[in-house]
């Protein structure tokens, strides 16, 4: 097999964490993604999406232009069938996380579950209020029933609308309506996603495109809105706590455990279990100083976010953190765990255990969670990890780490702009009509090895932060972020635009705002309709002065993401490889699935997709994206000089002085 250059540890990762625990790698001779990604020569034809493999006639391999698959296919039918294959994949992936929530909320509703609550029954009342369930004289159990049931009934939905579009602005729900957009049930659009690129089904390009689109709107305004809602409801709606991330937080003298995946019931049960003193004891009984808890990928952010529990490391750290020899066990649940953990665990002592019933591994441990025992299974699975402490061989933790406030949801978004006594969007809107606020930007997405670890998304951070762009995260780019400071108020304030600070400064915000997993995508496209409800940046989603990127996307859910978000009226621009990039010697016209859901598919949503992999473009067209959209609301050019003098006299000379004097300054706190 051709084989690419080996790349150094500097050249796979930006984290100094994620060196380290690279280059022990190679002295311990143990491969990881990067070195695989080194080793796998991709595909050229399956990556530009012109292999078909549907039916036993092929694969058929597109090579040039004019070729057709053994059935006749075309090129585009080609891509345009992968594509919504991916999308209905990942639109799958997040809506059954989104159905197991729905029935664990049943499940807790009913008294049928171990250990579980309502947390927060103010967003569960807020919620049964938009499909009109009654609230008035009842319990919160029987509320969260009711809820439970219409959720459920979403995925099975045969006729009609998924129930949670009527959550998005109006005018864009009429978007949805003109354009035949609108989902009918979760299932039945995936359904029907995969009939459609059976063998001899659908071939028209643009009718595939346009099914895709409905099948993502069934996934971000339906299964992911689901898993959103009942978390909250369940496990608390975020608001800001400290936490940290990277390596450094595994703990050398206790007993680590590590949780992965992306479902938040299973590792919220074992923080709490880890909390209890018969577990702390018998982790001392064992030589340890206690348990340490932290998460990987989703999983991570769902408990970082809720109840500051470390983050060791986005998509690409998962094996690192095995590598550190310091990991008792690795509890995963669903979505984005590599197989080579298994492998790579058998060089340590390391357990890797498997807890869904959808997911095994083989050479893993499955311990099968179940809600309705679930404090039972996650003491069992503490105890097996304690159990494991003594096998512990050398160890050698990255010593680093950095401190971030996660947890803006929409809910503390508005709070947060003017307190319960007049909570609104206004003074964000406000801020993005003065132009002290650009435009607002998403970066979220993964990792991936093609790419070197978190630069893109670091990088393209820093710029449009310079640029007055506020951010929002969520998945692997926010922990991207953490590990630079971009999380921490001060610490991302001295590189931010003039109006950007003084909008941070004001609120005490970060420039860069945490707002959970991969499914929570959707606190993103909730706190644009609030933008749009509150007035003055349009009245629908596609004219607000917005971005969303996937610098670094590996994942078929982040294309799902891409859609729903494009179908919201956003431009979404994705980095690294295109699915869809077709011949690299294009002819006129063969472009069709490329330009479609880029023009095409502004033309009917005013959102568009495309995969750009230089940085510096997608920071032009980004900024340039957001300038054509205040120029079309008539709101003032974009013009830095006018911000960061503007403010009280006296915070103007104290930003002049260093971090630790202007703190002393403003909180009295004795300068070092
Ligand atoms: Ni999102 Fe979260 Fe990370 Fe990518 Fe995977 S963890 S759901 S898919 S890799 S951001």
């Amino acid at each position: 097999m051709a084989k690419r250059k080996r790349l150094t540890p500097e050249e796979h990762s930006i984290d100094p964490a994620a060196q380290q625990m690279l280059i022990r790698a190679d002295e311990l001779g143990i491969g990881t993604a990067f070195t695989r990604a080194d080793d796998m020569v991709a595909c050229n034809i399956g990556a530009a999406g012109l292999c078909c493999k549907i039916c036993s006639m092929g694969p058929c391999r597109l090579v040039k232009p004019g070729d057709t698959g053994v059935c006749g296919a075309t090129m585009d039918t080609i891509q345009a069938r992968n594509f919504i294959r991916a999308i209905s994949a990942g639109a799958a992936a997040h809506s059954d996380h989104g159905r197991d929530m729905a029935f664990t909320l049943k499940a807790v509703a009913n008294d049928q579950t171990e250990g579980y609550v309502i947390r927060d029954v103010a967003k569960l009342r807020v919620i049964a209020g938009h499909y009109d369930i009654p609230i008035k004289d009842r319990s919160p159990k029987e509320i969260a029933n009711d809820l439970a049931d219409l959720y459920i009934a979403q995925f099975g939905q045969q006729r009609g609308e998924v129930a949670l579009l009527k959550r998005a602005p109006e005018k864009r729900q009429q978007v949805w309506k003109d354009t035949g957009a609108i989902p009918r049930g979760i299932d039945r659009e995936v359904v029907e996603a995969l009939h459609r690129t059976h063998i001899g089904d659908d071939q028209d390009p643009v009718h595939i495109l346009q099914h895709a689109v409905r099948t993502s709107l069934a996934d971000g305004w339906g299964g992911s809105l689901i898993a959103t809602d009942v978390s909250d409801i369940l496990f608390g709606t975020p608001a800001p706590i400290l936490g940290q991330a990277n390596l450094g937080v595994l703990k050398e003298d206790m007993v680590n455990i590590v949780v992965h995946g992306h479902e938040p019931t299973l590792s919220s049960m074992i923080v709490a279990v880890s909390q209890m003193p018969e577990i702390i004891e018998y982790a001392k009984s064992k030589g340890a100083k206690g348990i340490n808890l932290s998460g990987i990928c989703c999983t991570a952010n769902e408990i970082l976010m809720r109840q500051g529990i470390p983050a060791a490391g986005n998509f690409l750290q998962q094996e690192l953190a095995i590598l550190t020899g310091a990991v008792e066990a690795m509890v995963v649940d669903v979505q984005c765990i590599m197989q080579a953990l298994v492998g790579l665990a058998d060089n340590f002592h390391t357990k890797i255990i498997t807890t869904s019933k959808k997911v095994k591994i083989k050479g893993a441990t499955h311990m099968e969670f179940d809600e309705h025992k679930a404090v039972t299974i996650a003491k069992d699975i503490l105890r097996f990890a304690i159990d494991n402490y003594e096998n512990r061989g050398e160890i050698q933790i990255p010593d680093e780490r950095a401190d971030l406030v996660p947890g803006f949801s929409h809910e503390y978004i508005n709070y947060m702009l003017g307190g319960s006594y007049r909570s609104s969007f206004r003074p964000l809107n406000d801020a993005v009509m003065s132009g002290r606020i650009r435009g607002i930007a998403a970066i979220v997405g993964c990792n991936n090895p093609r790419s070197q670890h978190d630069y893109l998304h670091t990088y393209v951070n820093k710029k449009l932060l310079e640029q007055d762009v506020l951010v929002v995260e969520t998945g692997c780019g926010a922990i991207a972020s953490a590990k630079l400071g971009y999380l921490l108020g001060d610490a991302g304030l001295d590189e931010v635009g003039p109006g950007l600070r003084e909008i941070c400064e004001t609120i005490g915000i970060p420039p860069v705002l945490h707002m959970g997993s991969c499914v929570d995508n959707t606190r993103i496209l909730t706190v644009l309709t609030q933008i749009v409800e509150e007035g003055g940046l349009g009245d629908d989603i596609d004219q607000i002065p917005a971005v969303g990127l996937a610098p670094e996307w590996m994942s078929e859910k982040a294309l799902s993401i891409g859609a729903y978000c494009m179908a919201s009226g956003a431009y979404v621009i994705f980095g690294g490889n295109s699915p869809i990039s077709g011949w690299p010697d294009k002819l006129p016209g063969s472009d069709i699935v490329s330009q479609y859901i880029s023009e095409g598919w502004e033309d009917l949503y005013g959102g568009k997709m495309e995969f750009i992999a230089d940085p510096d473009e997608m920071i032009r067209r980004t900024l340039e994206h957001i300038d054509k959209k205040r120029a079309a609301l008539g709101l003032p050019e974009y013009d830095p000089s006018k911000w960061g003098r503007s403010g009280d006299s006296r915070m103007i000379d104290l930003n002049e002085l260093p971090l630790a004097k202007r703190k002393a300054a403003l909180y009295g706190v004795p300068a070092k």
